[in-house]
C-alpha cells in the first residue's frame, strides 16, 4: 500500500471561500494535485471503508474500517497507519453496510485516569443470524493496541442496509447509539416491515429481545445497562432515547449539551434533527416536515402477498397501502431543524438531465445522503455527503434550536463518510468510501472516485 503524503501550502483563498456561501472548488486534477492552491490534500490512503474518524488525545486520527474490520491509528503528519485492533469475529457483507462501524473514545483515554477505554460497534455472527454489538476495549499505549474486550450491549439487529451505527460518549457519561431501520420496506428487503415506530414490551426488555430498537437512538450506561432516567414509552423503560428514524448516520453533542443528528431521507428530505428524550421523529409516516410534499409511505411489507409484487421506486401496486403524511396522528412528533431537500408535492423524481440511466437515477434525487454530523470547535455543525462528496457547514442559530444556511466546502469527486478535527479546528479531516456512486463536477453520476479509502484534509479558518 502506498501512502501519499503531500504537504501543501493552503492558500488564503480557502479561508475566503469558506466565509462566503460559495462552494470551495476542487482544483483540476482533484485533491492530491500539485497545485499550491489545492484546498484539499491527501493525508493517507489504503484504508478499507473508514467509517468513523476521531481525533485522539495522542494526536493521531483513530478510524474504524468497516470492510477492513479494523481500528487503525493514522499519524496526520506522515500518513503512517498503525493497526490498533483487528476484529477477527467481525462480519462484513460485500458492498454492504455491516462491519466495524461506531467508535467513541472515553474522555479519560490516555489521561492517567485508569479509563483507557475505547468503545466500538460491529457486526458479528450468532446462531440466529448476524447481530450488532457494542464492546469496550482497553488501550495499551506501550503496545499501541486495543485489548481486553468486554461486551457492553449485544444482540442488536444487523442488516446489509441502514445500520446507522454512530456511537457517542455523552457529556452525561452515557453512551448514545444510532440504529437504523435496517433497510426495511425497500429494494431487496421490501418485504421486511419498518419497525421505527415499534416500541418494546416489558417482556421483551426482560428477555433482552432488542428487535424493537430498529430505527431508534439508544442511550445506555457504560456497562450496557438501562439508565434509570431514560424516557418511558407505553410505560416501559428501555435503552430507547428517541424513535422514528430511518438511517441516522450522524450524531453529535454541542458544547451547549444539545444533541443533534442527521439522517438519510427516502427520495427527498434528508433531515437535521435536534434529538430530545422521548420524541418521535416520524419515520416512516413522515419524511422531513409533515407537509405531504414529495413523500407518501407505501407499505410494501404489509401487502397480502408481498413477494408477488415487484419493488418499484416510484409506483405502488394496488395492494400496497399508501399513507399520506397528514393522515398520521402520532404523538410527540419532532419536526426537523432543516431538510436536504424538500420538494413540491408534484415533483417528478424521474426527471433529471444528469441521470438518464435509471440505475443511477437515485443520484439525482433531492437528497444528499448525509453520512455524518459533528460539531466543529467553532460551534458550527459539519455534515458529510456521500452523493455530493462535500462537507456542509451548518451554523446553529436561535440558541441552537434553529439552523442557518449551509455552506458547501471541499467539494471533490468522492463519497465523504465522516469528519474529524484537530483541537484548533483549523484542519478538517475527511474519510472517504472505497467504492460506490457519487457525482462528478458536472453533476453526472460516476463510480470513478478520486480518492477511495482515504483521509483527506482541508483548512477551515473560522
Ligand atoms: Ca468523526
Ligand atoms: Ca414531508
Amino acid at each position: 500500500m502506498r501512502i501519499v503524503v503531500l504537504v501543501v501550502a493552503v492558500a488564503a483563498c480557502v479561508a475566503t471561500a469558506c466565509s462566503s456561501s460559495a462552494p470551495v472548488a476542487a482544483p483540476s486534477g482533484g485533491p492530491g494535485g500539485s497545485s499550491a492552491a489545492a484546498p484539499v490534500r491527501v493525508v493517507a490512503t489504503g484504508l478499507e471503508d473508514p467509517y468513523e474518524i476521531v481525533w485522539g488525545p495522542d494526536g493521531f486520527i483513530w478510524a474504524t474500517e468497516k470492510s477492513g474490520k479494523r481500528v487503525t491509528r493514522i499519524d496526520p503528519k506522515t500518513g503512517e497507519k498503525k493497526v490498533a485492533l483487528s476484529l477477527d469475529d467481525a462480519v462484513h457483507s460485500p458492498q454492504a453496510q455491516d462491519g466495524v462501524l461506531g467508535l467513541a473514545l472515553d474522555p479519560g483515554l490516555l489521561k492517567a485516569t485508569g479509563n483507557d477505554y475505547v468503545y466500538l460497534s460491529y457486526t458479528y455472527k450468532t446462531q440466529d443470524g448476524n447481530r450488532t454489538k457494542i464492546a469496550r476495549y482497553t488501550y495499551d499505549k506501550d503496545r499501541q493496541a486495543l485489548q481486553d474486550p468486554a461486551d457492553v450491549l449485544t444482540g442488536l439487529s444487523s442488516s446489509i442496509d441502514h445500520q446507522s451505527g454512530k456511537l457517542r460518549f455523552g457529556p452525561d457519561g452515557k453512551l448514545y447509539y444510532t440504529i437504523g431501520d435496517q433497510g426495511a420496506n425497500q429494494f431487496t428487503l421490501y418485504c421486511n416491515r419498518i419497525e421505527a415506530q415499534t416500541l418494546p414490551t416489558a417482556a421483551q426488555v426482560r428477555a433482552h429481545d432488542w428487535s424493537a430498537y430498529r430505527g431508534k437512538v439508544l442511550r445506555m450506561n457504560l456497562d450496557g445497562s438501562i439508565p434509570p432516567d431514560n424516557p418511558m414509552f407505553n410505560g416501559v423503560r428501555s435503552h430507547i432515547y428517541a424513535y422514528g428514524f430511518r438511517n441516522a448516520q450522524g450524531l453529535a453533542f454541542a458544547p451547549s449539551g444539545l444533541l443533534y443528528s442527521d439522517e438519510q431521507g427516502p427520495k427527498s428530505d434528508d433531515e437535521l434533527n435536534l434529538i430530545e428524550a422521548g420524541k418521535n421523529y416520524g419515520w416512516p409516516y413522515v419524511a422531513g416536515y409533515q407537509d405531504d410534499k414529495g413523500y407518501v409511505y407505501g407499505e410494501w411489507a404489509a401487502a397480502k402477498d408481498c413477494a408477488s409484487n415487484t419493488y418499484d421506486d416510484y409506483d405502488f401496486p394496488p395492494d400496497v397501502a399508501q399513507h399520506k403524511e397528514s393522515d398520521w396522528k402520532g404523538s410527540d412528533f419532532a419536526p426537523p431543524l432543516a431538510t436536504f431537500y424538500t420538494v413540491a408535492a408534484d415533483y417528478d423524481f424521474r426527471t433529471s438531465e444528469h441521470c438518464p440511466d435509471p440505475r443511477a437515477q437515485f443520484q439525482c434525487w433531492p437528497t444528499l445522503a448525509l453520512s455524518s454530523l459533528e460539531v466543529h470547535p467553532s460551534g458550527t455543525l459539519f455534515m458529510t455527503s456521500l452523493k455530493e462528496g462535500a462537507v456542509y457547514a451548518v451554523p446553529l442559530t436561535g440558541g441552537g434550536h434553529t439552523a442557518g444556511k449551509p455552506v458547501k466546502l471541499a467539494d471533490t469527486t468522492n463519497r465523504y463518510r465522516d469528519t474529524a478535527f484537530d483541537p484548533t479546528g483549523k484542519t478538517v479531516y475527511v474519510a472517504t468510501d472505497n467504492s460506490g456512486l457519487t457525482r462528478d463536477p458536472t453533476g453526472t453520476p460516476t463510480d470513478t472516485l478520486e480518492n477511495p479509502g482515504a483521509i483527506l484534509a482541508f483548512t477551515y479558518d473560522k
